[in-house]
């Protein structure tokens, strides 16, 4: 399926603090593939790399980006800080790194944005509603998404069903 107009720009960025979050945020990058969005995936951290942080947030728009999705985790400064950088709408994944306190420091550097810069922040590792969620974005502007999206859901409600059906044999 193709989501034109734009078949092969890049609609959604997403990025993480570390190679070692790419287990949790490939869910992401799974659920664009599903619904045929296209999407771009990279590292980029806010701590070990500011200066590329800086510059990925600044172009983000020029180069055709609607959304970021951005992951990180234990003093995850990633996805506020690149929505401190742009007016793309960022969506942060709290990733449970290996020396969290239980994800509680990745979901609330993340969830408690000073008001003024807003970070949509979903579950710790909740990559694939990051993906859902930014396609839905999407999908208010782009008939062909939400097609894909009501899809997936439908999808979804089936699966439930089955199990209902198997359970009351
Ligand atoms: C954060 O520190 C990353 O987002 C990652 O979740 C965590 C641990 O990084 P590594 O030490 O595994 O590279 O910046």
């Amino acid at each position: 399926m193709n989501p034109s107009p734009e078949k092969t720009v890049p609609q959604i960025g997403i990025i993480m603090g570390s190679q070692s979050d790419l287990k949790v945020m490939d869910a992401a990058a799974d659920i664009l593939q599903q619904l045929g969005i296209p999407y771009e995936i990279t590292i980029v951290s806010a701590h070990r790399t500011p200066h590329r942080m800086v510059e990925y947030a600044e172009n983000a728009r020029k180069k055709g980006l609607k959304v970021i999705i951005a992951g990180a985790g234990g003093a995850a400064h990633l996805p506020g800080m690149v929505a401190a950088l742009t007016t793309l709408p960022v969506i942060g994944v709290p990733v449970k790194s290996s020396n969290s306190i239980d994800g509680w420091d990745s979901i609330l550097s993340i969830l408690q944005m000073p008001t003024g810069v807003p970070v949509a922040t979903v579950a710790l590792n909740g990559a694939a509603n990051a993906g859902l969620l930014a396609a839905q974005i999407l999908g208010t502007a782009n008939a062909v998404i939400t097609d894909a999206l009501e899809k997936y859901r439908t999808t979804q409600r089936e699966k439930v069903m089955r199990s209902v059906e198997q359970l009351h044999r």
